[in-house]
């Protein structure tokens, strides 16, 4: 008998053939990697103010900048957010006399921790830092420009009334990971995390890319615990 006459040959080619294609299936099911990751680096707040010498330091913020230039390369998309305040805005200790900064306050329904000065619109304080290499940033989302409301986080003011577009934009671009750097951990860094995660980006923080401006002593600490807690992960650039 000639191989190529042997029923059996087909018989079993097709077989084979249908539990590839049931094993391909099962690899299309829950808790698998969709076959199209794409990953953006969401750098916060990266501006003077927020440096060591400005009005709202977070201490060694100016240790991260050359790290987050070399991190920029390993992500497909690199967007920015900036803190962008009208002068006498509602989170400035001086605009409520009587307050001083550190106090919280009721305002406008909200609780608000009340800061010096900082972010000032078209102020140097406000600028990103030069040192930063901005070619691959695709967009800057600016935020906290309601004087009625501040917004820790990128994508939404602390009410979640506004929003400032960069959900819209990274849905638009496909993103499907979210990596976080920048200023100030213990605010924005981890609030805008927050937002990502519930958003349903696979959300990560780049520990050794953040500082915190530690306002309350054990901030930072606080904020990592808070950030896994939530199922965020959160990494030291060396595991990238
Ligand atoms: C920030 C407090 C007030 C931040 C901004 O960038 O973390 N914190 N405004
Ligand atoms: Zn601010």
């Amino acid at each position: 008998m000639h191989h190529d006459s042997n029923p059996f040959r087909g018989i079993a080619a097709t077989a084979l053939l249908l539990v590839m294609f049931a094993l391909q299936a099962c690899d299309a099911g829950e808790g698998v990697r969709p076959a199209i990751v794409k990953n953006a680096l969401v750098i916060i707040d990266l501006q003077y103010d927020f440096m060591p010498g400005g009005a709202l330091p977070a201490p060694g913020a100016d240790e991260i900048v050359p790290l987050i230039n070399r991190l920029q390369g390993s992500f497909d998309l690199v967007v920015a957010t900036q803190d962008w305040h009208p002068p006498g805005h509602g989170s400035f200790a001086s605009a409520h006399p009587g307050h001083e900064v550190g106090d919280i306050i009721e305002f406008n329904g909200l609780s608000q921790e009340l800061w010096p000065d900082h972010a000032l619109q078209g102020t140097r304080g406000a600028d990103l830092v030069e040192g930063l290499n901005t070619s691959r940033i695709a967009q800057v989302f600016r935020k906290g420009m309601n004087p009625a409301i501040d917004s820790y986080s990128g994508f939404f003011d602390n009410g979640r009334q506004g929003d400032t577009g960069l959900h819209d934009y990274l849905m638009r671009e496909g993103v499907t990971e979210v990596y976080l750097v920048g200023l100030a951990l213990d605010f924005c860094v981890k609030f805008s995390a927050l937002d990502a995660q519930r958003l349903g980006y696979q959300t990560t923080v780049i520990v050794d890319a953040t500082r915190a401006v530690n306002l309350h002593p054990g901030g930072d600490d606080a904020a990592v615990r808070e950030l896994e807690s939530n199922g965020i992960r959160v990494i030291e650039s060396k595991k990238l």
